[in-house]
């Protein structure tokens, strides 16, 4: 993909730190494409014939990180068919031009390189930021309705054990780069959309 025309934001946070929701904001107000690694994981996963379905369902379930091949390919087939689908369109996605929100990813340092090196830059991390004690009520409420495997005490610990290890030192990785803005997701679903959106209006415009 094409820097110079493509703008990628990866979206970054501890599990239930409010990724998708601010992600699915900015679809409204941007006309962003959103990728959630997590969604096109568990699609896959549920997509009759797919050879990945146990590696992807028993790897979700334990908090880890599918391997990295993966997911790159999910999600680039996702962006070239996003690119092909919006050609043409007049809102930010012509001759090639789109912006995208990847959600949940980079997570693991070798996802970041090859990113980096096969796919394209990003041009910002958001990174939202709350603690573990909001994070955990988050997600065992939203555990009552959500289906999800990992909505549970014990999958949830392991997520943040390997949101630690794994997916910080990616965080402190584009810091030094200095392309990360760091968003307390503390409060309200609007509030932290305010706080987005002021570093998006400075990213697009
Ligand atoms: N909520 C949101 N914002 C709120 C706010 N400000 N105030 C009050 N409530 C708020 O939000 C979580 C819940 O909180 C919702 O109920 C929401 O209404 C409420 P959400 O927006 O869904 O948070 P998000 O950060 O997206 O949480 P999610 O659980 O999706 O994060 P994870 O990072 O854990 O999940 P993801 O889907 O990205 O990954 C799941 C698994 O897939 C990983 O653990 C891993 O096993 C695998 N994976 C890979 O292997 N590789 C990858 O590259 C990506 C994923
Ligand atoms: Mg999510």
């Amino acid at each position: 993909f094409d820097n110079a025309k493509v703008t990628v934001i990866f979206v970054l946070g501890g599990p239930g730190a409010g990724k998708g929701t601010q992600c699915s904001k900015l679809v409204d107000g941007y006309n962003f494409c959103h990728l959630s690694a997590g969604d096109l994981l568990r699609a896959e996963q549920n997509r009759e014939g797919s050879q990945y379905g146990d590696l992807i369902r028993t790897n979700i379930r334990e908090g880890k990180i599918v391997p990295s091949y993966v997911t790159l390919k999910l999600l680039e087939i996702a962006m070239a068919a996003a690119l092909k689908e919006r050609d043409g369109q007049d809102n930010g996605w012509k001759d090639g031009h789109g912006r995208f929100l990847i959600d949940g990813f980079p997570r693991k340092m070798d996802q970041a390189e090859l990113f980096d090196d096969t796919i394209c830059l990003s041009a910002l991390t958001l990174f939202y930021d709350t603690t573990e004690k909001v994070l955990t009520d988050r997600l065992l409420e939203r555990a009552k309705t959500s289906g999800r495997e990992d909505d549970n005490l014990d999958s949830i610990l392991k997520r943040f054990r390997t949101y630690k290890e794994e997916t910080m030192p990616v965080i402190e990785r584009y810091q030094s780069q200095n392309k990360v803005v760091q968003i307390d997701s503390s409060g309200t679903i609007e509030q932290v959309y305010q706080a987005t959106v002021k570093v998006i209006e400075k990213v697009l415009y």
